[in-house]
């Protein structure tokens, strides 16, 4: 059998494409995931799955063996030996020879073994001893159901005596009461329990509760057991006792851990094929499972359920595809960016992270990606953002998506920064759309029901942010900026950030420029206010902030500067020099030494460190960052959301090639899956970093696709490095290639146009020469571009120059 490359992407029937990975083993916490407006599935390689549905607060129907704490999807999630999946056991009633597929829980070696994502299904294809297995798995549109597809064929020409028994994990559901069996009506294995409480209100409140889980077949099983615990025996998970029994003896559970587990006693002839379905997923009684079974089992209900899942999916097309030929050393960079990154935007704006409560900061630029993708929600999320900020003009530490819903965890912890992003992140609705109608909106607030223009609301918010300063005139940081667990510096009332000093800067100068470039109504004296104001901020992060080489983290409520030289960890913060260059803070000469200083102390084959050297003890005026571990999420990892935003700043310095450097090393790739341990379908929240500290864990991936990072990065593609970015006048050019990309073509929908184009580095020129269907343009704007008209745009740039500075230090 020809060794397959560990990794390849081919492309897929429906345009998109499938990451293949061949082996188990090599990349064990490799996955995929699959979503949609009510579940979130994260299936791994070797069979594992982590998986929770909205009623509507998250909930569970596979649960780990033993009561799991509730809390938002975590990074580097880790998997045990009892850690919920869906596993299929194969036993050759011939040989006896007991398998499980894809891999865990016995872990055999097979024959050849394929994990395949695809854009709305993750599958699995298997050889072993004379067998061809499938194993398919997808969500559907709007339903609380995981639909599973199996196929055996027996490769030889003998007939084959086999046993499959699907093993898919229920769990630890409730110490209150939990049970399974099964039930012949439905051709089902159901687990029932009871949501625990001890409140009477509890008890009205959990009458709605899906508090049953399901396991249909479309095949009679031979016979099933139910009872997690008697199915292992003592031969454990490895080697099942009740496999070792010609029939599984149909036992239940009776408060005792449920399992789903059928067994199909099946003949394969030669060459024969046979096929299974399976539907799992939570329900809240026997009518509703009876519901799911009609809808989705059957062949012609299963490819109706795919189509209308694919269809689901394909909303999540964005404005933007690619082919930048072979000048990255990434393969997989076109189908990166023209695949996988639209998909992972698509589910941050579509679902916004499958949370009820998503943070401010985190729902407003989830939405600004989802501008290049459907600009109506974003319109519409703005307008419900605002709609929850107080009549002081502060906004929500979250915004509440269902009526029931409440602002949890983080969100119950008063950050500081959640007024600046909704000016910030406008700018890129306006430019897709130059829908300037949204501003004249008339909206209520939280707490006072008379309507003002969406415009007021944002000025309330820059006024709340002018507000929140200190003597200094620097803001404060209260519990929290963008950085949530940066807990300690403010809590006393006289902590200040220099990140959010600059990011209100930004903001006051984004909202400024946005109202010249739309012509948006604002009273004179406003505009001078807000362009003073940022002013202000910029000379006062300069006179308190700025040290030796590039601007400090801020200042603690007993006064002391931090994110220095002077420091002995956390010497340098990236987030502070990034929005000093966004807000104009920074002089060229500033730019100069920090950039110097990010790559000689920052910058790691993953990409750029968040901070270094990462936290190793807990810093009381810091707070909770310092606890996390060194390396890990915002203590020194390569925190792809702040990398990200340097990204951004270097494209609006003119530092092209570093910002490519550094955007390119950020893609998990075919090249580097071996060092991040994931595959190419999405940007994880970070990558370890400590890089100088713990060299040997950096570059290791969270595995969390929940990260703001999407919509900065697609904006960095779309506006930045292709430069076709949207304007009040049309569409302007104005790409940005690295010197290692001399070509780059496309096509680009804009405002419904279709553009296809190319830009090529030519010698020899010194401004840019634009083309638009074989028509020279004067300017760098389209101006008159049809919906619905496709166009031809060429692009002539100059050579962009090699020269960068902080390259030279980036030789890692
Ligand atoms: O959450 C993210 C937030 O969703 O952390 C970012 C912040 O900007 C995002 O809005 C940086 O702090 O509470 C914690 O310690 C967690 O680390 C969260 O801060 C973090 C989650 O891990 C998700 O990444």
């Amino acid at each position: 059998m020809p060794k397959l490359p560990l990794i390849s992407i081919e492309n897929a029937v429906d345009d998109s494409s499938i990451v293949k990975l061949s082996s188990p083993t090599k990349l064990p916490n490799a996955t995929g995931f699959l979503w949609n407006r009510a579940m979130v599935m994260q299936v791994n390689c070797r069979g594992y799955v982590n998986s929770q549905f909205m009623q509507p607060e998250p909930a569970k129907y596979s649960y780990a063996p033993n009561m799991e704490a509730k809390s938002f999807i975590q990074p580097e999630h880790s998997y045990f030996s009892h850690h919920p999946g869906r596993f299929f056991y194969l036993k050759d009633e011939d040989s006896g020879e007991i398998i499980s597929l894809p891999y865990e829980p016995m872990r055999i070696e097979l024959d050849k073994f394929s994990f395949e994502l695809g854009n709305s299904d993750i599958a699995w294809s298997i050889e072993h001893s004379g067998l061809q297995i499938t194993i398919k798995v997808n969500l559907t549109k709007d339903d609380l159901v995981e639909c599973w597809f199996f196929s055996v064929l027996n490769l030889t020409d003998t007939p084959r005596n086999i046993s499959i028994y699907p093993y898919f994990s229920i769990g630890y559901m409730s110490w209150m009461n939990q049970s399974a069996t099964y039930d012949e009506e439905l051709n089902a294995i159901v687990a029932d329990s009871v949501t625990p409480y001890q409140k009477v209100a509890d008890y009205f409140n959990n009458k709605q509760l899906k508090d049953k889980t399901f396991f249909i077949s479309d095949t009679v099983p031979t016979a099933w057991h139910a009872n997690q615990k008697k199915f292992e025996g003592e031969g454990g998970l490895h080697q099942p006792s009740a496999l070792q029994a010609e029939l599984l003896e149909n036992v239940e559970a009776r408060y005792e851990t449920p399992v789903a587990v059928m067994q199909f006693q099946q003949q394969l002839l030669a060459n024969e094929r046979k096929t299974l379905q399976f539907l799992f997923g939570p329900a809240k009684d026997e009518a509703e499972i009876a519901m799911i079974k009609e809808k989705y089992l059957g062949h012609q209900q299963r490819s109706q359920a795919l189509n209308e899942y694919r269809d689901y999916l394909e909303l999540g097309r964005a404005c933007l595809t690619i082919n930048s030929g072979t000048c990255t050393e990434n393969s997989g960079f076109d189908d990166f960016f023209n695949h996988w990154l639209p998909r992972q935007m698509f589910y941050h704006g579509d679902v916004n992270r499958l949370s009820t409560d998503p943070q401010t900061r985190n729902y407003i630029q989830d939405n600004m990606g989802m501008a290049f993708i459907d600009a109506t929600r974003t319109r519409q999320a703005y307008i419900r953002a605002v709609s929850q900020q107080a009549l002081n003009g502060a906004m929500p530490e979250g915004v509440l998506l269902h009526e029931e819903a409440e602002l949890k965890y983080i969100n119950q912890v008063p950050h500081a920064d959640h007024g600046v992003w909704l000016p910030i992140c406008l700018s890129v609705y306006l430019n897709e759309t130059a829908d300037v109608s949204l501003l004249s909106e008339m909206i209520a607030f939280a707490d006072s029901a008379e309507p003002k223009t969406f415009t007021k609301h944002i000025e309330l918010a820059l006024d709340y942010l002018i507000n929140a300063t200190d003597h200094r005139g620097l803001s404060l940081i209260e519990q929290g900026d963008w950085c949530d667990p940066m807990n300690m510096v403010g809590y006393q009332g006289k902590g200040v950030s220099s990140w959010l000093s600059l990011a209100t800067a930004y903001a006051l100068t984004s909202w400024c420029d946005l109202c010249d470039e739309y012509d948006i109504d604002m009273a004179q004296g406003k505009y001078d206010e807000y362009r003073f104001a940022a002013q202000v901020l910029n000379v006062a992060v300069n006179e308190h902030l700025w040290h030796e080489q590039w601007f400090a983290r801020g200042i603690t409520d007993e006064g002391r500067v931090f994110g220095t030289s002077e420091d002995e960890e956390g010497k340098i913060f990236l987030n502070p020099q990034s929005w000093a260059m966004l807000s104009g803070a920074a002089s060229e000469d500033q730019q100069l030494d920090m950039i110097k200083a990010i790559s000689k102390q920052l910058i790691t084959p993953q990409g750029v460190m968040m901070l270094a050297p990462s936290y190793t003890r807990m810093v009381e005026d810091i707070g909770r960052i310092t606890q996390k571990h060194p390396g890990v999420s915002e203590n020194g990892s390569v925190y792809n959301h702040a990398a990200i935003f340097y990204v951004y700043a270097l494209y609006q310095v003119g530092q092209n090639n570093l910002a490519f450097d550094l955007l390119s090393k950020m893609l998990p790739s075919l090249e580097n899956a071996e060092v991040t341990g994931q595959l190419p379908i999405y940007v994880p929240n970070y990558y370890r970093g400590a890089y100088h500290q713990l060299p040997e864990q950096a570059g290791r991936s969270s595995h969390l696709f929940n990260t703001g990072t999407t919509s900065w990065l697609y904006r960095c593609l779309v506006e930045e490095l292709c430069g076709l970015k949207g304007c009040a006048r049309g569409l302007q050019v104005l790409p940005k290639l690295p010197s290692v990309m001399t070509t780059l073509s496309g096509q680009r929908v804009f405002r419904s146009a279709v553009i296809n184009f190319t830009i090529e580095q030519t010698s020899g020129i010194s401004t840019m020469e634009i083309f638009l269907d074989n028509q020279s343009i004067t300017g760098n704007v389209l101006t008159d571009l049809k919906a619905g008209q496709h166009y031809l745009l060429q692009m002539k740039v100059p050579m962009t120059t090699k020269v960068n500075i902080g390259n030279e230090g980036t030789s890692v």
